[in-house]
């Protein structure tokens, strides 16, 4: 029997995962889902910690999430995962590969993973990204990962939804200099060298040092630069120590909750722009509205004094 749209809800706040995912493919599908969807929980908890990993295609980004998760699970961590899909909806590549990476989690209840297409407005990330780390939180999920490739200027989007950005970089030839070239030297809270078994990677190490060195400003946390073994677990400890010491650090200078409400106001205002720009096109309906172009194309009246009277035509709609 298919389940209400309540039921569904009331499915997620009790921690029932084929509401969950029936849900994130709601929010995938529509995007105005999601107004429905708080407005009916009116608060949601705000206890999700999103981790975002990012860096070139292939560079191990999925393998170090599966080790990321299996330490996490270790602390007994609820964790989500979405991995963004850079590839074409039709290859499924990067999605399968994903998938395969992380399988040995697919029958732990506390672990869940999902994959979504990149193509949204929201540059590479899909809009619907941020939903969805909604949807887990309200779930109950304490950590949230969000896997994305790093390949050009749109993926820095994931700075916008991530605590802390992990950027993840390989000793392949020029893998520091490409990294620089796509920004990812801005976005990193915390750098990564994996595929350490391969020679190079500690001079791509020092390499990213110097690099954060001269924008480093001494009034903030040091920058750190690991090198990792994902396939092997070499250094997955150490990581994870960083990244918990990295969110400590931030929560007790306040600016994760800076970070969080600068994000949190950024997104009520494009969520205002859009509702008032949807408002403005009902009122261009009217006969009022007409009436008034129509004076302005006569010459009878001028935009400047027009504005006003479509602000309080708009005011009038409520
Ligand atoms: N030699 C070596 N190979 C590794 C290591 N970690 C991961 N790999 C391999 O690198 C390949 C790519 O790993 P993924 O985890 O799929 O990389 P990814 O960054 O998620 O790739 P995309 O999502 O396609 O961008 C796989 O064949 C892994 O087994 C490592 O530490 N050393
Ligand atoms: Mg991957």
């Amino acid at each position: 029997m298919k389940r209400s749209f309540k039921d569904l809800i009331k499915g997620l706040v009790s921690n029932d995962r084929v509401c969950l995912s029936k849900l994130i493919s709601e929010v995938e599908s529509n995007s105005s889902s999601i107004f429905k969807i708080i407005n009916s929980v009116k608060k949601i908890p705000n206890n999700v910690y999103t981790l975002g990993i990012t860096g070139p295609p292939g560079a191990g980004k999925s393998t170090l999430t599966n080790q990321i998760i299996k330490k996490l699970r270790n602390l007994n961590l609820k964790i989500g995962v979405i991995a963004v899909d850079p590839s074409s909806p039709f290859t499924g590549g990067a999605v399968l590969g994903d998938r395969v990476r992380m399988q040995e989690h697919s029958l732990d209840s506390s672990v869940f993973i999902r994959s979504v297409g990149s193509r949204g407005d929201l540059g590479g990330l899909s809009s619907c990204t941020s939903s969805i780390i909604k949807l887990f939180d309200i779930f109950g999920m304490d950590i949230v990962i969000i896997e994305t490739v790093g390949v050009g200027q749109t993926e820095l989007d994931i700075i916008k939804i991530s605590d802390s950005v992990l950027v993840t970089l390989v000793p392949e030839a020029g893998d520091g200099i490409q990294a620089m070239k796509a920004g990812l030297m801005e976005i990193g809270d915390i750098f990564i060298v994996n595929k350490a078994d391969r020679s190079g990677a500690d001079k791509l190490a020092r390499e990213i040092e110097y690099m954060i060195s001269l924008k480093h400003d001494s009034s903030s946390r040091k920058t750190n630069v690991l090198t990792t073994q994902a396939e092997n677990d070499v250094g997955i400890n150490e990581l994870l120590d960083e990244i918990m010491a990295f969110k400590e650090h931030e929560e007790l200078n306040g600016s994760l909750q800076k970070k969080r409400n600068t994000r949190k106001l950024s997104e009520l205002n494009t969520m205002v722009e859009k509702e008032l720009r949807n408002e403005l096109e009902k009122t261009k309906e009217t006969a009022t509205f007409k009436e008034l172009v129509n004076k302005l194309e006569n010459g009878l009246l001028e935009p400047e004094v027009l504005v006003k009277k479509i602000i309080s035509l708009l005011k009038k709609d409520n």
